[in-house]
């Protein structure tokens, strides 16, 4: 079975299931569902290695599936032994060179309750590791209720670009709040 080695960025890797009962299953549904937000829509390349750090080829068992439709499932049965190792997977993205790339996902990962809405690309990478993973070439964002485009609020943005995201303080506002936003970085 071919190992998908495209290039570019790698979600974390992912180990949510082992070997007991039927086998161990790391289906990219079950993993969307355990891992809110951090695989994306479309994933073009899944690795799996087991949790010891044997590459799937190493092991040489007998694999189901392991693709980046489906994900990974080795079944117990199909092994002489009954069982399967324990393994974990991770999926590739197109890299930023790829032009056919488009983001469609929003990110709210913070509310103006403190000090500013802080949608920047730092915090954004750290709690969404593997999603954002290219700088961007530009960046929209809107208040989450409205829809309405930061520049259309009348609200001083302190930052608010492709490559650092964007930050809102609350004092830099006449009522000393943001709103919350929400940004679509788009590579
Ligand atoms: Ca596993
Ligand atoms: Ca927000």
């Amino acid at each position: 079975m071919p190992l998908p080695q495209k290039a570019g960025c790698w979600t974390e890797w992912f180990d949510g299931d082992d070997p007991s009962g039927m086998g161990d299953q790391e289906t990219l549904h079950n993993l969307r569902e355990e891992n809110l937000g951090k695989i994306c829509p479309d994933p073009q390349g899944i690795e799996v290695m087991t949790t010891s750090g044997i590459s799937m080829v190493a092991a040489g068992e007998m694999i189901a599936f392991a693709d980046s439709t489906t994900g990974f499932i080795c079944k117990n049965e199909d092994q002489p032994d009954k069982e399967c190792f324990d393994y974990r997977v991770r999926f590739s993205y197109r890299s930023a060179t790829d032009p056919v790339i488009s983001w469609t996902e929003w990110f709210d990962r913070d509310n103006p309750s403190a000090t500013g809405d802080w949608e920047n690309t730092i915090n954004l990478k750290k709690d969404y590791p593997g999603v954002i993973c290219e700088i961007p070439l530009y960046v929209e964002a809107v208040t989450i209720d409205t829809m309405t485009p930061a520049m259309a609020t009348g609200q001083n943005i302190l930052i608010f670009n492709p490559t650092d995201g964007f930050v809102c303080r609350n004092a830099d506002q006449q009522n000393q709040q943001c709103f919350d936003y929400k940004i679509d970085p788009k590579i």
